[in-house]
């Protein structure tokens, strides 16, 4: 197998585009560190809107190794919509991914899987990646089992999406989101293989094969490299870890 592992810093609503371009300079000049290996891990960035255009020209002028992408886009390219935000724009900036169907989004803005899958639609319309956040509640988790829920919002999210498609999986337990209580490697691995077989059945086996499942939730430089270890594990999703920079780096750093 050979997907390129992604280790994504998902913002939230941390960091304004001043603390952003400091943020981003040092994180480029601490993942150029000779003692260590990050050749083949992909490092990339989620923050706010009002950010992007700032990390834009900092990571083109200088030639950062480092990817950018927004946390969430309009379901809409353009019109009467205001507050949103279009693919078109982001596409403009430059940014290779956006998140969509973050928890977050989900419980405190009312996303449904139906939204989720126009946003899908919306972000491969202009060509961004989408990273494809599913996840289970604990009740959930009590109710269902592990893998029911991930397994149905990523079915619906895939709804029109065709095998040339290029995506990521991000794997969140919301009962793992900013608790400080991460699944076990274990508990991920088990999630991710079936969020694999679903892609398997619904876009085909090479497809399957060289897209990337993240974990999500709780990730920091202590419990890593065990997500590392599983053979359906290829990065993770950070969030409160993604703000402390030496944190961050060593997430990055995972390999060693
Ligand atoms: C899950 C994750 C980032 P945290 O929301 O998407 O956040 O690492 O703080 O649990």
């Amino acid at each position: 197998l050979n997907r390129t592992p992604l280790i994504a810093g998902n913002w939230k609503l941390n960091l304004d585009h001043l603390q952003a371009i400091a943020f981003v300079q040092k994180l480029a000049w601490s993942l150029d560190d000779a003692k260590h290996d990050f050749a083949g891990v992909e490092v990339a960035v989620f923050p706010p809107f009002t950010d992007l255009r700032s990390v834009q020209t900092l990571v083109a002028s200088d030639k950062l190794p480092i990817a950018f992408g927004a946390q969430d886009l309009s379901a809409h390219d353009s019109g009467a919509y205001t507050g949103e935000i279009s693919g078109a724009f982001l596409a403009k900036l430059e940014c290779s991914y956006v998140i969509i169907g973050h928890s977050e989004r989900r419980t405190l803005h009312n996303e449904t899987d139906e939204v989720v899958a126009a946003k899908v639609q919306a972000a491969l319309r202009h060509s961004l990646v989408p990273i494809i956040c599913v996840g289970e509640t604990a009740e959930d988790l009590e109710t269902h089992g592990p893998s029911a829920v991930p397994v149905a919002q990523l079915r619906a999210a895939l709804a029109g999406v065709t095998s040339a498609a290029d995506i990521v999986v991000a794997y969140e337990p919301v009962w793992a989101i900013g608790s400080g209580q991460a699944a076990t490697p274990d508990q991920a691995e088990q999630v991710a293989a079936a969020l694999r077989a679903v892609l398997v059945e619904l876009l085909g086996d090479d497809v399957a094969a060289k897209t990337r499942i993240l974990y999500g939730g709780s990730v920091k430089a202590a419990n890593i490299a065990g997500f590392m270890r599983e053979p359906n594990v290829d990065g993770a999703l950070v969030g409160g870890a993604s703000l402390d920079l030496d944190e961050f780096a060593s997430i990055a750093r995972f390999k060693q």
